[in-house]
């Protein structure tokens, strides 16, 4: 295409853009007589105008040279007031923000990344919305189709489709081979991402060459404009029957929740459990699922767990699952439920729902489903069965456990040379202050997420994010970000180790820079300590898991402008006003928190559970294959 052309077509863009921005879209605009149905549009504006209609208006971008046309189409749109860029320093802190934007915010938005280094980095960290069940739309350059040498940044192989072959590996995705195959494309995106069995990432492939094709008289309207999927529901009476029929034979039934069964309500929750003489356990990203303080509430059990969470997996006749795949930590790598004669599994895919043996698979919407059962049931005969006091008490125990370990509060730390204050009760300060004033929780992984999950009382859902599925260092503090690009904002606090935030510390310019009025929180205990931890666990001694480089945090915040940068100091009072002083900041604060690492008494909440890890696995693997599940 010539310069003028190019000119040309530019300006036809900007005319569409601005026609589009100021209708509900594009099909309303087309149906109105204002949009021209069929025009020249190049590849790269058709995707955009397809994400357009598929409610996508948000893009967080690292371009490159694989994706520089796509950027001249999203430049002509933003400057429409049709979507929003975010120019990030990061590939993963990008896929970060758009998961928590799905997970916490219920917005769709898109990562955009050059070919090579960057599209490899958002696709490592799209490993959390698989495993979270997130539909976020990835946006890759790639290789040209004419392979006319090695692309720069390409995976250095003479072989076709190779990031294509990637992508498949780790969920589903398109190349772009062919600029007409655009519709076909999109049309996949869609129904990946909107899956009402299990959202995903969905990777759209732009090879270099293709991008900025054009698509001569293209119908706009073939753009797929897409509907509600509906919910599938169970409605087969003879599976509800028999699961009826077993929740009334058994005494002793717990019911755990994973990560799909975010969608049902406490109302139902607690009609289900009172009628079938329950308890509740959850994994760690569902607290809040009932108030932490409702007394059927047994909070969170599995490889870390808890007293009460893990006892009531361990002593059930009858496990009830919800939304749940089973993952190593969830259920103890299959040795959390010892005594379980049956299982009663709720899932909207039978590949989940049949995780175990002896099991009754129960596919379709949880809260459906619940509703269903419910109705079969007995009304409950006595305000409590013998079984849930029994758990009550567990949970007492709990919660008396937890308080004689904040009660500690300092331990001398060798590297600190001085007192510190221990991670639990730094943790359950900093907790304690994020409810107070209603922030959103933010966890990265280690230790900080461990005694995190085992420290939070939520009242309901959303107070806690915590990526227990992916355990992706780094993404606490770089999620914290969509708390300022989503449409609704608000205030959040990342927890997150030295460790996790150093993986992803550009969220210090990048926050500042969309304005984010939020605090991340270091928990410095220089090292590595949920790996060291591991270590002398399994071996008695940890290995090369710690550092000797002190590094001041709020300083290096502080260079940062617009960032305000706080030292929380040695003692909890002290870190309460830090606290206060960072959330009064109208920006984005970072607090540094010195804490404890050894074996000191109240160093850590415990663990309760086995995992099938290090020279544990025969032991392990040995008590799974007895249990039989
Ligand atoms: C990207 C990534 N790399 C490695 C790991 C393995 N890993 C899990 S926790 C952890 C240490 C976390 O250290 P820090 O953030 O300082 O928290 P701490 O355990 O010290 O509280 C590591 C290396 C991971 N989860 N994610
Ligand atoms: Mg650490």
């Amino acid at each position: 295409m010539t310069e003028m052309d190019w000119k040309e077509l530019t300006k036809a863009r900007e005319e569409r853009a601005k026609i589009i921005a100021g209708s509900r879209g594009l099909p309303e605009a087309a149906a109105q007589g204002k949009l021209e149905q069929f025009q020249d549009v190049t590849l790269n504006e058709a995707v955009v105008l397809g994400l357009l209609n598929q409610g996508v208006r948000k893009f967080f971008a690292v371009f490159g040279h694989g994706s520089t046309d796509l950027g001249e189409v999203l430049r002509v749109y933003q400057a429409a007031g049709a979507v929003q860029v975010y120019n990030l320093r990061s590939e993963i802190e990008a896929s970060h923000a758009a998961s928590l934007l799905r997970w916490r915010f219920n917005e769709y938005s898109a990562v955009v990344t050059s070919i090579g280094p960057g599209a490899l980095h958002a696709f490592s960290a799209s490993l959390v919305g698989q495993s979270n069940g997130l539909g976020i739309y990835y946006l890759f350059g790639d290789e040209t189709t004419h392979n006319e040498g090695p692309n720069m940044q390409q995976i250095p192989k003479r072989e076709q489709n190779l990031y294509a072959k990637l992508t498949d590996v780790m969920g589903k995705g398109y190349t772009l081979t062919e600029k007409q195959s655009v519709f076909t494309a999109l049309k996949w995106a869609w129904t990946i991402t909107h899956d009402p069995a299990g959202e995903r990432p969905f990777y759209l492939l732009l090879p270099m060459n293709v991008q900025s094709s054009l698509l001569k008289a293209c119908n706009l309207l073939e753009l797929p404009s897409p509907s509600h999927i509906p919910k599938q529901s169970c409605g087969d009476e003879l599976q509800l029957k028999e699961a009826a029929e077993q929740l009334s034979g058994y005494r002793k039934v717990t019911v755990k929740l994973g990560g799909g069964a975010a969608g049902v309500s406490q109302e139902q929750l607690r009609k289900f459990l009172r009628a079938a003489g329950a308890v509740c356990v959850h994994s760690p990203h569902l607290s809040g699922c009932l108030p932490y303080e409702d007394p059927l509430q047994m909070t969170v059990g599995g490889s870390k767990g808890s007293l009460s969470g893990n006892y009531a997996m361990e002593h059930c006749e009858l496990a009830v699952t919800i939304g749940a795949r089973g993952v190593c930590q969830w259920d103890s790598s299959g040795t959390a439920w010892k005594k379980a004669e049956k299982v009663i599994s709720i899932n909207t895919r039978a590949e989940d729902a049949l995780q175990y043996n002896r099991t009754i698979p129960l596919i379709g919407s949880a809260e459906l489903i619940l509703a269903q059962l419910t109705e079969l049931l007995d009304e409950p005969q006595e305000e409590y069965t013998q079984w849930q006091l029994d758990c009550m008490v567990r949970k007492e125990e709990w919660n008396r456990h937890k308080q004689q370990i904040y009660g500690v509060e300092k331990l001398f730390d060798e590297k600190w040379g001085r007192e510190v204050l221990t991670q639990p009760a730094a943790i359950k300060a900093a907790i304690d202050f994020a409810d107070s004033v209603d922030a959103v929780k933010l966890f990265d992984a280690g230790d900080v997420q461990a005694n995190g999950f085992q420290a939070v009382e939520d009242r309901h859902l959303g107070m806690t994010i915590t990526d227990t599925g992916a355990s992706y260092m780094g993404f606490g503090v770089s999620a914290l970000l969509a708390c300022a690009a989503a449409d609704a904002p608000k205030y959040g606090i990342a927890f997150s180790g030295d460790g996790s935030f150093l993986m992803n510390p550009q969220v210090l310019l990048d926050g500042a820079y969309v304005s984010l009025h939020g605090m991340i929180l270091i928990f410095d205990n220089r090292r590595m300590s949920a790996i060291s931890n591991l270590q002398i666990a399994q071996y008695g001694t940890d290995f090369a898991t710690d550092d000797t480089v002190a590094v001041d945090y709020a300083s290096l915040a502080e260079s940062f402008s617009g960032v305000k940068g706080i030292f929380a100091g040695y003692a909890k009072k002290d870190l309460e006003d830090a606290l206060r002083e960072a959330y009064d900041f109208p920006g984005l604060s970072v607090v540094h928190i010195p804490v404890y690492f050894g074996a000191g008494e109240g160093s850590d909440l415990g663990v309760f559970g086995s995992w099938n890890v290090g020279n544990w696995c025969e032991g392990v693997q040995a008590e799974k294959h007895k249990i039989g599940l």
